[in-house]
This record gives C-alpha cells, sequence and structure tokens, in this order.
C-alpha cells in the first residue's frame, strides 16, 4: 500500500517522534500551523475517520490518551490546545491514513476564523 504515514511507521520514511506506543505514534507536522503542530496516528492503516470500527475502540482510545499526555509532555494542556480530524475533500483531507492535528503553542483563535 503506497501510504505515507504507514511509511513513516515503519520507518521508511524519517519523522521527528514524539511519542509511539504499541498501536499509536505520533510525530511533528513537516508545516506546522502552530508552535506546537503535532500529527497522532494509529499504526495501523485506517483510511479515514469513516473507516473506524468497534474493532478499533482500543486504537482509538490509545490515540486520545496520547493527545492528553504529549499536550502535557508540550506544556500546553493548561494553557490549551486543539484537536482536529480532517476527513475527506470537504473536511480538507490530504493524508489518507487517519490522523488528527494537535495543535497550540498559541493562542489558535476561534475555529472558523
Ligand atoms: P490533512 O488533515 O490530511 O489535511 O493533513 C495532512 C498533514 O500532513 C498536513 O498538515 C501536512 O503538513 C502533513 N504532512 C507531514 O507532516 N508530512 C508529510 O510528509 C506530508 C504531510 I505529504
Amino acid at each position: 500500500m503506497d501510504c505515507l504515514f504507514c511509511k513513516i511507521v515503519e520507518g521508511t520514511i524519517p519523522s521527528t517522534k514524539v511519542y509511539e506506543s504499541d498501536s499509536v505514534l505520533a510525530f511533528r507536522d513537516i508545516a506546522p500551523a502552530a508552535p506546537v503542530h503535532i500529527l497522532i496516528i494509529p499504526k495501523k492503516h485506517i483510511a479515514t475517520m469513516n473507516d473506524v470500527t468497534g474493532e478499533d475502540d482500543a486504537v482509538m482510545a490509545e490515540l486520545f490518551k496520547a493527545a492528553r499526555e504529549i499536550a502535557k509532555e508540550q506544556g500546553i494542556a493548561e494553557s490549551g490546545y486543539r484537536l482536529i480530524n480532517n476527513v475527506n475533500a470537504d473536511g480538507g483531507q490530504v493524508v489518507y491514513h487517519l490522523h488528527v492535528h494537535l495543535l497550540g503553542g498559541k493562542n489558535v483563535g476561534p475555529l472558523l476564523a
């Protein structure tokens, strides 16, 4: 499968990892939109949020646990941060391997500015 984020999971494409567990990986976005911009992904290939099934309950729980822990570790848990998941074309999804953006380190403003 020709998936960029699967290659990052495999290590054939380098990334700046900030968190790793058995089922989840997080790394810095190459084009950061905020001082902290981290992508949190399931290691398993899931194309979009639409493709999540009941079998993925544990990995999705792990993904949001990673978000909480990374925010704390980055020192932005209390100041605040935004989690974004883009789905398909109208949602602005570019990479079709499910990922949650963690954005913070500044006031990211209203959602639909
Ligand atoms: P989107 O939600 O699919 O639109 O976001 C894809 C993100 O992946 C976007 O913020 C890119 O900057 C980021 N990204 C990356 O971190 N490394 C890459 O090699 C590529 C995209 I291509």
